[in-house]
């Protein structure tokens, strides 16, 4: 039995064309798959595309081709069984007599230093090994014909050697060899696959550190639509654009619209967003002030007046010409209230008829009405020198369920709710936070320092000077305590439970320093850097 028909699929694409060409010659019909056809027909070979033979087009990405009946019909029905040959017949598929496939480069492809996993599976072979397989098997035997399966470019000389035999066709040891030949193969390619994935298992990190997305996009694409002009940038010799975002529906900049005052500036937009995102975050009606993108005063309150004015009395200071954000409508009463203090932006989910028509005569104020919203930036970027640096945005929240008590003292329930309120705040901090707050507000904010001890010191000195105690307060820390000394400074101020992630070397140490000071502890396992 001569070869009629010949299936070529190759990615390794080296000799074919001439391979090819010599079947041709030989008087074989050519099958091919996509980008192998096109090369054939380009060389100017007469070539059937798989999609025109099995009437079914190459479908997802590639990754269905050549997986049909028609094709492993022809390639696995037996060359001497009268049954096999009738149901061909019967089925109109055609015998394809010599495979000649290579398989999608999966070992270079992983030896690449920026591989990434997406690029590892798109690499994984299926059609080609399926096909290689099914031709392997049906090499036939030495009375009945059988399917030669070529995988090595190396080979093409020898099944031609044999077309050109007396024989005219590959001999049944030919065949015998290259089956054998595929199956070491196939089996070598299935290895290197189990070998790669079974080394990123190993690599896995710990199920609470696994980031929601399994691999980053190789080119990230974002779509930036020019908002508006802005004045000028964080200072008067920067110029600045606003853009949105096309392609995410919800955050300040989505959803905002402004119902009076003046223009937004570069620096009105930054701390609008800081103060929306935390006060968004809350469950409960709160009010966040915010200056200079760190909070000044955050609270909780009944309404939206008493959360606003608990969250003033944290730092009226900084709180003059800040950014204020309520996570309820705003009413009248605290429309009021906000307004009798110089204050650059108000922002809220909505507002009374009454609230607006009051604010209206505060022309200058920028008044913003943002819908809630319940979803968050796909990434959060930071430009720096020559590039981007891209992660998931920080929205991990901690409830009772997340926190470990490690110290003697257990937290009463009405800690463990200000604990947990601390640390919401926390987040919204720059780092190093300490946030000491008491009854569902801010006590005392310690912002941006190099050092925690630092910022711990600032917080207890800005509540001093509010007049406001931290007797009995609850402390948040963004990050561990390094030291004992950092956790001192927060008992020496008066707090009586801290919240923090814990992970230090010395842990130990700080957990005696607590309890020797009669302090309640929890850790929370995750921490809250903010830059
Ligand atoms: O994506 S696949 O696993 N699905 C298939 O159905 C299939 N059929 C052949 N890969 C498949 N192939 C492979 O395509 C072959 O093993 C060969 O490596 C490659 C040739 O594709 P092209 O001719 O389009 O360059």
């Amino acid at each position: 039995m001569t070869i009629q028909t010949a299936l070529i699929s190759v990615s390794d694409k080296s000799g074919i064309v001439e391979f090819a060409q010599a079947l041709a010659q030989r008087g074989v019909a050519l099958l091919s798959t996509g980008g192998t056809a096109r090369l054939l027909a380009d060389a100017g070979l007469q070539v059937t595309e798989v999609a025109a033979h099995t009437g079914s087009p190459e479908i997802l990405d590639g990754r269905v081709k050549t997986l049909h009946p028609r094709i492993h019909g022809g390639l696995l029905a037996r060359r001497d069984d009268p049954a096999h040959l009738q149901t061909l017949k019967e089925q109109d598929i055609p015998p394809i007599d010599l495979l000649v496939v290579n398989l999608y480069p999966f070992q270079q492809t992983v030896a690449r230093p920026d591989c990434i996993l997406a690029d590892a599976i798109e690499n994984i072979d299926i059609g080609g090994p399926a096909m290689l397989r099914s031709a392997a098997k049906n090499h036939g035997s030495p009375a009945g014909g059988g399917v030669t399966v070529v995988i090595d470019p190396a080979d093409y000389p020898r099944v031609l050697a044999d077309l050109d035999g007396p024989a005219r066709q590959p001999s049944y040891g030919l065949r015998l060899e290259l089956a054998a030949k595929v199956y070491a193969h196939t089996a070598a390619y299935d290895g290197a696959i189990a070998a790669y994935l079974s080394s990123l298992a190993a690599r896995e990190p710990e199920p609470a550190q696994v980031p929601e997305r399994e691999t980053w996009p190789r080119v990230l694409t974002m779509q930036m639509r020019r908002e508006q002009a802005l004045r000028y940038g964080e200072n008067p010799h920067q110029g600045a654009a606003f853009y949105r975002d096309a392609q995410v529906g919800e955050g300040l900049l989505a959803g905002y619209r402004q119902i009076q005052g003046k223009e937004l500036s570069y620096n009105n937009i930054a701390d609008a967003d800081a103060a929306w995102e935390c006060v968004r975050s809350f469950q409960t009606g709160a009010c966040v002030i915010v200056k200079h993108a760190n909070p000044c005063g955050v609270a909780l309150g009944v309404n939206a007046l008493a959360a606003y004015q608990q969250a003033f009395k944290t730092d009226p200071t900084s709180a003059f010409g800040g950014i204020i954000a309520f996570n309820t409508p705003v009413d009248e009463a605290a429309a009021q209230a906000v307004s009798e203090q110089f204050l650059e932006v108000l922002i809220a989910p909505a507002y009374t008829g009454a609230a607006l028509a009051l604010l209206a005569a505060k022309k200058n104020v920028r008044v913003l009405e943002v819908p809630l919203g319940t979803t968050h930036n796909p990434y959060d970027v930071k430009r720096v020198g020559g590039g981007w640096l891209v992660q998931d945005p920080d929205n991990l929240s901690a409830t009772e369920a997340d926190v470990r008590v490690v110290t003697r003292l257990a937290p009463s329930a009405g800690q463990m709710r200000d604990l947990l309120f601390a640390w919401n705040v926390a987040q919204y901090v720059k780092s190093n936070a300490i946030v000491f707050c008491g009854q569902g507000m801010t006590l005392g904010v310690g912002a941006g320092q190099m050092s925690r001890i630092d910022s711990a010191r600032i917080a207890s000195i800005k509540a001093e000077k509010a007049g406001l105690t931290l007797a009995g307060s609850a402390v948040a820390s963004d990050a561990f305590f390094p030291f004992r000394d950092g956790l001192d400074v927060v008992a020496d101020a008066g707090a009586t439970c801290v919240i923090q992630p814990g992970g230090s070397i010395r842990d130990d140490e700080v957990i005696a320093a607590a309890d020797e000071r009669g302090i309640a502890m929890v850790f929370t396992g995750t921490r809250h850097f903010r830059h």
